[in-house]
C-alpha cells in the first residue's frame, strides 16, 4: 500500500537541519489544508537527537565528544513503526545505520566552513568540537555517507548558508513532497 513519503534531513551539526525540518513540516501541514488531521496520517517530525535523550536510546555519555553514545539498534527499533507508516521528516547528523527502505528523499544540508564555525561557536561548543565538525564538513563526510547508504537519485545536497537559501530549501522539500503525493495518490 502506498504511504506518505519519509524525508531524511541530514548534515553536519549546525548546517540547519532542525530549523529546516521544522519549517518544512509546517509548510507541509499548511499545504495539506484544513480538515485533515495531521497526527492521524503522520507528517511527523522526528528529531533523532531528542529521541535518543528522551527515550534513552543510548549506552551512556561520551565525555570526550560531549554526546550520548548512540545505541543504533534501539534507535531503529523505536523508529520502525512510525517510519513504516510513512509521513515523517527525520533530522539527524548521521544516516548510515537507518534501513535504506525507510527514506524516499535524503537531503544533505551543507554550509561554508566560516559560516559553520560561527554557528557552532555561538552554540557554545568547545573549540575541539567546533574544529572536528568543521573538518567533517570540509571533507563532506555526510554527503559521502548518504551517497554510500542510499540510491544516488534520492540524495540531494542543498546549501544552507543564508536565510534565503533555507527558505528556498524548505520550498524545494515541500514541493517534492507535494509531487510525490500526487504521483502516488497519497
Ligand atoms: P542543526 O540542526 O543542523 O544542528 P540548526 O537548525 O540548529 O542546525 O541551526 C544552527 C543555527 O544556525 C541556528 O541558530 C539557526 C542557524 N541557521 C541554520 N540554517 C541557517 C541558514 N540557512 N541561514 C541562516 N541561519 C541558519
Amino acid at each position: 500500500m502506498a504511504r506518505l513519503p519519509n524525508v531524511l534531513i541530514t548534515g553536519t551539526p549546525g548546517t540547519g537541519k532542525t530549523t529546516t525540518s521544522e519549517q518544512a513540516r509546517r509548510c507541509m501541514l499548511i499545504q495539506r489544508g484544513p480538515g485533515q488531521v495531521a497526527s492521524a496520517t503522520g507528517l511527523r517530525l522526528i528529531s533523532v537527537g531528542d529521541w535518543v535523550k528522551e527515550k534513552e536510546l543510548h549506552s551512556g555519555w561520551d565525555a570526550e565528544h560531549e554526546a550520548f553514545i548512540l545505541d543504533e539498534d534501539k534507535v531503529c527499533d523505536a523508529m520502525e513503526d512510525a517510519l513504516s507508516a510513512g509521513g515523517n521528516v527525520v533530522d539527524y547528523h548521521s544516516c548510515d545505520f537507518f534501513p535504506e527502505r525507510w527514506f524516499d528523499l535524503v537531503v544533505v544540508l551543507q554550509a561554508d566552513n566560516t559560516v559553520l564555525y560561527e554557528r557552532l561557536e555561538k552554540r557554545g561548543y568547545p573549540q575541539a568540537k567546533v574544529q572536528e565538525n568543521v573538518q567533517c564538513e570540509i571533507m563532506m563526510v555526510l554527503l559521502e555517507e548518504a551517497r554510500d547508504s542510499y540510491r544516488e537519485e534520492i540524495v540531494v545536497p542543498l546549501t544552507s548558508n543564508t536565510v534565503e537559501e533555507m527558505e528556498s530549501n524548505v520550498a524545494r522539500i515541500t514541493q517534492w513532497v507535494a509531487d510525490y503525493r500526487r504521483q502516488h495518490s497519497v
